[in-house]
Parts: C-alpha cells; sequence; structure tokens
C-alpha cells in the first residue's frame, strides 16, 4: 500500500477554488490534465485581484507610489524565479511561455551561431515547440537536424550517444516527454554534450513544475518553461539563460522598454534582462508566477516529486487489472524514471470517445497526439488518452478514474 501524505494533499485542495465547484451533472471534478495547464491556488488568483484592484500601473517609467510598487513586485517575481531555479535574476528573461522562449534562443542565439552544415541534435519525443523552431531555423541557416532516438517503452536510446554529439553545435532536449512522462537522463547526456563543444537547450516545460530544477547543477545554457503549467497564471513564461551567453546575443524583438538610448538612425540597448523584453510586460501574470513559485518552494519540489510519484505507483496497481481487459499503458510504467503523465488506450476505444465517456463523470483528460505527431507515427499510434497529475490530485482521483475507465468498459461493451 502506497503511504499518501494525506493531510498535506488535503490542505493543498482546499486551495484551490476550482476543485471545490461541481460540474454540471453535480459530479466531482477530477482534473486530470495538468500537463496541459494547472489550476490556480488562492494566493495567485489573489496576487492578480490585488495587482488591479490596488496598484496596476505601467512599469519602469512611473515615478508615482503605485508605479513603484509595480515594478518593485514586477522584478520581486523575477528574483523568486530565478532562486527557485538556482538562478540570478538578470538570467531571467519574461516571456509569454515556454514556446516563445525556445523561439527567442531559435531567432536570437540560433540565426547568429548557426550556418550551413551545422548540426543540431534534439530527440524523437519533443513537444511540437521544441522540434518545429528548429526546422525553421535549420530551414534559414542550412543547418540540420539530428534525432537522439526513442524505444518502444519511450526511452531514449543512449547506446550511440558519441556518434550522436559529434559536430552537435545545439542540443535542444526536453527534460520530461509530456506524452509519455519519460524523464530524460540529463545527467548522462549532458556532460557528454558539453564535452563535445554544444550549447545546451533544455525544454522545461514539464520539468520546473514536477521536479526540483537547479540550472547551475545542471549546466544547461537555456532552460525554457511555462508559467501556467506550474500554478501560475497563462500568457507568462520564462527563458533562463547564461548570462554571458545572454550578454552576447542581439535582442529578439525591438520597440519600448528594451532600449537604453534611442536616436533617429541608432539605438542601444538596455542591460539584461530587459534587452529582451520588449513592450509593456505582462506584470500581473509576472507577479502571479513569483507567487506560485512561492506555493511550490513552501510545499517543496521533493515533496512535488514524492507525490506525484506516489500517485504513479498508486495509479500502475489499481490499472494493472485492467490491463489483462485490453488496457494499453505507454511510457516507461516506472514511477523512479517518470513524471506524473499516464498515457493509454483501453482495447480499440477511440482515446476521444474514452475522454468524452470520463467527461461525463467529472475526468478531465486530455486525449489526442498532445503535439507529438512525429512520436505518434513512429511509435504507430493515431491518438492517446493522457492522464497527467499534479500536487492536488489524491488517491481518489486515481480511483475515480479507474471506475471512469470501468464504466468505459461497459459502455463498449469489453
Ligand atoms: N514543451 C513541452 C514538453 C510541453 O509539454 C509543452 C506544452 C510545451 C513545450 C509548450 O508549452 P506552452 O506553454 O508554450 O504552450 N504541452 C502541452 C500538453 O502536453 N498539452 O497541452 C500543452
Amino acid at each position: 500500500m502506497i503511504a499518501f501524505d494525506e493531510q498535506t494533499a488535503q490542505r493543498v485542495i482546499a486551495d484551490f477554488p476550482i476543485l471545490a465547484r461541481p460540474t454540471s451533472r453535480g459530479k466531482r471534478l477530477v482534473y486530470l490534465d495538468s500537463a496541459a495547464t494547472s489550476q490556480k491556488p488562492n494566493a495567485v488568483i489573489d496576487a492578480l485581484d490585488t495587482y488591479y484592484r490596488e496598484y496596476n500601473a505601467n512599469i519602469h517609467r512611473g515615478v508615482y507610489e503605485i508605479a513603484a510598487r509595480a515594478t518593485d513586485e514586477f522584478e520581486a517575481a523575477r528574483a523568486k524565479v530565478a532562486r527557485f531555479i538556482n538562478a540570478q535574476p538578470q538570467e531571467i528573461i519574461w516571456t509569454r511561455n515556454a514556446t516563445e522562449a525556445i523561439n527567442l534562443v531559435a531567432y536570437s542565439w540560433g540565426a547568429h551561431n548557426l550556418h550551413a552544415g551545422d548540426v543540431i541534435l534534439t530527440t524523437e519525443i519533443e513537444h511540437h515547440s521544441n522540434l518545429v523552431p528548429w526546422q525553421v531555423l535549420a530551414e534559414r541557416t542550412g543547418a540540420t537536424l539530428r534525432f537522439i532516438p526513442v524505444d518502444g517503452r519511450g526511452e531514449l536510446i543512449l547506446d550511440d550517444i558519441d556518434r550522436l554529439l559529434e559536430g552537435v553545435k545545439l542540443l535542444a532536449i526536453t527534460h520530461v516527454s509530456n506524452t509519455l512522462g519519460t524523464i530524460t537522463p540529463l545527467e548522462r547526456i549532458l556532460p557528454k554534450a558539453r564535452a563535445a563543444g554544444a550549447t545546451i537547450l533544455v525544454d522545461g516545460a514539464q520539468g520546473a513544475p514536477h521536479l526540483p530544477v537547479d540550472v547551475r547543477a545542471l549546466d544547461v545554457d537555456f532552460y525554457a518553461f511555462s508559467g501556467h503549467k506550474m500554478l501560475a497564471p497563462t500568457g507568462i513564461g520564462v527563458l533562463y539563460g547564461k548570462r554571458a551567453l545572454l550578454e552576447a546575443m542581439p535582442p529578439f524583438l525591438a520597440g519600448g522598454d528594451m532600449i537604453r538610448k534611442v536616436g533617429y538612425e541608432r539605438t542601444s540597448f538596455n542591460d539584461l534582462p530587459w534587452k529582451f523584453e520588449a513592450g509593456t510586460s505582462n506584470i500581473a501574470d509576472a507577479i502571479g508566477f513569483g507567487v506560485a513559485v512561492e506555493y511550490l518552494e513552501a510545499l517543496g519540489m521533493d515533496w512535488v516529486r514524492a507525490h506525484e510519484r506516489d500517485l504513479l505507483s498508486y495509479a500502475f496497481e489499481r490499472l494493472a487489472p485492467l490491463e489483462a481487459r485490453g488496457l494499453a499503458i505507454y511510457g516507461p510504467k516506472d514511477p523512479a524514471r517518470s513524471s506524473g503523465v499516464i498515457s493509454f488506450n483501453f482495447a480499440d476505444i477511440h482515446a476521444h470517445d474514452m475522454a468524452s465517456i470520463l467527461d461525463t463523470e467529472g475526468i478531465c483528460i486530455r486525449a489526442g497526439h498532445h503535439c507529438t505527431m512525429p512520436l505518434m507515427d513512429k511509435m504507430g499510434w493515431s491518438a492517446t488518452a493522457r492522464a497527467s497529475f499534479y500536487v492536488y490530485n489524491t488517491a481518489a482521483d486515481v480511483d475515480a478514474l479507474v471506475e471512469g475507465l470501468e464504466k468505459a468498459a461497459r459502455v463498449f461493451k469489453l
């Protein structure tokens, strides 16, 4: 039996008002789609409310009291997010999301450092957001893409990693697969990539929300993530970059706030991190992001990881009997190598039908290709159903999922 920390879990649930609202069918909301976006605790919702009610003003320009407070809170949020991943505040660039953070690197660093014949190494499990920007960059520069292959259980095959890394200029790799939950073995890959002279970008969209992250210990050059998957509002994300690299990079977007001095003909650019933050920033949501990481820090990322491991262990245990009836679970199926994602198909029930049946029970899962179409093609799946866990999920949610699958089996007469 898994020893859940039920007391903390119940306290966490009470912090999320949406979880107390029944669905229109009067069901308890069982939210199992946090890999798509997470729910928000009262502390984050209140921070947005307070900003708009008490000190809404533009930042970095007003001398009056509420503008100074807005600037202070905005920059304090940056410092909180920096601390969360063991970075310096100047190394934290606010973006809209992980996708924009990756594009910033592709357009600014990539366009100036990659040339015809250069190699970008990525993997076969990437989200489109860490694939398409490199395809576009390769098209523009004449660089080529190379892939670390994936095996049938969704784990990267590293037998040939030394050869794959030969001559690589950029390694762009995910921390965690959003489709399979696989935690990529960065500790085995990154030192080799560094030794091979590659610049390293990690897509942390599914890493930062679920695992303790220390960008210094990982020794990555860039780490991209989104606030909305880690209790913060939508519309705010982060690019972490090593200071020396960011200093050397040209701005991505140009305009207000990213300048030091502007003449009709020439402009000099602002210091880090503002050089990369053109135009009025997403002030409220950045402040909300700061509150979200404080919430996660108070819980402790070790607790978050342990809680998700417990949930996965319990889910694998509860789902096992259904495997004999045609349930196929994809991915490593090992809570030590997997983050809180379970991708599955049940006999010949289409993943979208499964999601619709579960919806009638108040259970939210995602069905489809999960923005990893090449991976789906390679595995031969047209779609999978995906349940994903976070801090506010408990054993009761796993039980609800299992009951939902049993209902689907009845409906489809399995
Ligand atoms: N990288 C990974 C690994 C992701 O899972 C996602 C979003 C992104 C990048 C892009 O994040 P965004 O915030 O810029 O959109 N993944 C998912 C998902 O699995 N379901 O919905 C979005």
